[in-house]
């Protein structure tokens, strides 16, 4: 039974500046690893960029209007530190600025509380270009100012910011997957040090918020994706704790308590995999982790782990579902750690994720017993071909999954989790990364095909109406 939530829950939308803003070119931008990145990948959606993405840049008033339509008590939506910084550092955009200004004094003009991610995954080409980006630890202090910038303009106004949003996800498939940039196959070390560097310029921006807005909260949002054990054959039981350590407490444990994990940390060294760090990075880590304010989870499926031996064993490069054909996704798992086959129990998306809101309370309630800190869900959401039929968009499955993962939500506030805020992705619908437009998440549907180029009009989904019910009862509907 669906329950109240706790005064000044903050129910939300997220969405990220590439998906969904456009104007790539616009009002002093610099451009980014993805304006650069999709125009010299082998595409399976071809002719798809952000160039123009869902002209969020041009029409964020209407978006809002929606937004404060929906009552939405927070946006979070993420900056461009090319907007900012064309050349990544150096000579502030005020345009850049002005535009993010805006966007914040347009929600506060409604009462919605906006959220801030300073990082979803563009990076200012022109850092690339100077030393290889996220490869070189320059980029911890060019960061750092970035992210001091902000504070600076925007800090007394928005309260709620996210550093980075799934550092393990830009991460993995930049320098493991070669499926977002630098488009890196397998560069295992180049991947660890580049986590550091992420760390660090992490705990950085941490510390220097805490002078700057002392009174604001900060986080990181985390792709989470909780795991069970296949089944009770110890061996199993240890290929879940391996992947554990490996995918989830190797980045969560840094955000939360400041060091790596020992298992990894060991596993890592043995292999010649450990990073390089200066002599106060410990220090750092620490000092930033005992100011953060809460765990940000990005919730979308839990994981299964299978015992998965060393020779002869699946290994994590297998082929990925992006064109949404059931089916087409290939068993991954480390040779000696583990492999995540599907789980018999769970039905799937198109994509072939996993739909499991008992995950989504089983996620919260490992966060909490580990970190004992206050939790943001900064996203959650169902990604689907939606059909457009006399202006509406009957999506009883996003409403579906969504009921359930609120209820599984509401469950863990009453386990004893503190929850502060949930966030549906997405507010309207945008690019996927890898999917191109046709992997819907919104609540607001938008045509870029009529009548003829893109006429980027918005629809409400059969699920914004839901969403607004539940917002307006607080989780009681
Ligand atoms: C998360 C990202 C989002 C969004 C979402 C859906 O990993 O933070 O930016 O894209 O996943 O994923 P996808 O678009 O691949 O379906």
């Amino acid at each position: 039974e669906m329950i109240e939530m706790p005064k000044n829950f903050l129910w939300g939308c997220a969405s990220a500046a590439y998906q969904v803003e456009g104007a790539y070119q616009e009002d002093g931008k610099g451009l980014t690893n993805w304006d650069q990145f999709v125009r010299i990948k082998d595409k399976t959606f071809k002719d798809t960029t952000g160039d123009v993405a869902v002209d969020h840049y041009h029409r964020y008033k209407e978006d809002i209007a929606l937004m404060a339509e929906l009552g939405l008590k927070t946006y979070r939506f993420s900056v461009s530190w090319a907007r900012i910084f064309p050349e990544g550092r150096g000579a502030v955009n005020e345009k850049g600025l002005q535009f993010y200004e805006n966007l914040v004094d347009e929600c506060l003009k409604y009462g919605i509380e906006p959220m801030v991610t300073l990082y979803h995954w563009d990076i200012p080409a022109a850092l690339d270009t100077a030393y290889g980006g996220w490869e070189d630890r320059q980029i911890v202090d060019d960061y750092a100012a970035y992210a001091k910038c902000l504070f600076k303009r925007l800090g007394r106004k928005v309260k709620y910011w996210i550093t980075f949003n799934e550092q393990n996800i830009f991460t993995t498939f930049g320098w493991l997957l070669a499926a977002h940039p630098p488009g890196k196959f397998d560069a295992q070390k180049m991947f660890y040090q580049v986590n550091h560097h992420v760390n660090m310029a992490h705990a950085k921006a941490v510390l220097a918020f805490k002078q700057i807005v002392p009174d604001g909260k900060i986080g990181a949002s985390f792709a989470f994706s909780p795991s069970y054990a296949f089944d009770c054959d110890p061996k199993n039981v240890i290929a879940k704790i391996n992947f554990d350590e490996m995918n989830s407490f190797w980045w969560m444990d840094i955000y939360a308590y400041g060091r790596y994990p020992a298992f990894t940390w060991n596993y890592l060294d043995k292999k010649g995999l450990v990073p390089e760090m200066e002599a106060d990075d410990k220090t750092i880590l620490l000092a930033a982790a005992a100011k953060l304010d809460f765990m940000g989870i990005n919730y979308y499926q839990s994981i299964v782990c299978e015992y998965n031996p060393l020779h002869g064993g699946v290994d994590p490069y297998g082929t990925m579902n992006t064109a949404g054909k059931k089916g087409t996704t290939e068993i991954k798992g480390v040779p000696g750690l583990y492999k995540n086959p599907p789980n018999p129990y769970l039905m799937t998306t198109d994509w072939d994720w996993t739909i499991d809101a008992s995950g989504l309370r089983y996620a919260c309630r490992e966060v909490t017993s580990r970190y004992h800190l206050p939790i943001v869900i900064s996203e959650n959401g169902l990604g689907a071909f939606d059909i457009l039929e006399d202006g509406k968009i009957h999506d009883g499955y996003r409403i579906d999954y969504l009921r359930e993962h609120v209820l599984a939500l509401e469950e863990a506030v009453q386990d004893g989790c503190d929850i502060i805020s949930y966030c549906v992705w997405s507010f309207t619908d945008l690019l996927s990364w890898l999917n191109g437009y046709q992997k819907r998440y919104g609540l607001v549907y938008v045509d870029r095909e009529e009548p003829e180029g893109s006429s980027m009009n918005r629809y409400k989904k059969d699920s914004f109406y839901w969403y607004k019910k539940v917002i307006s009862s607080n989780g009681k509907h």
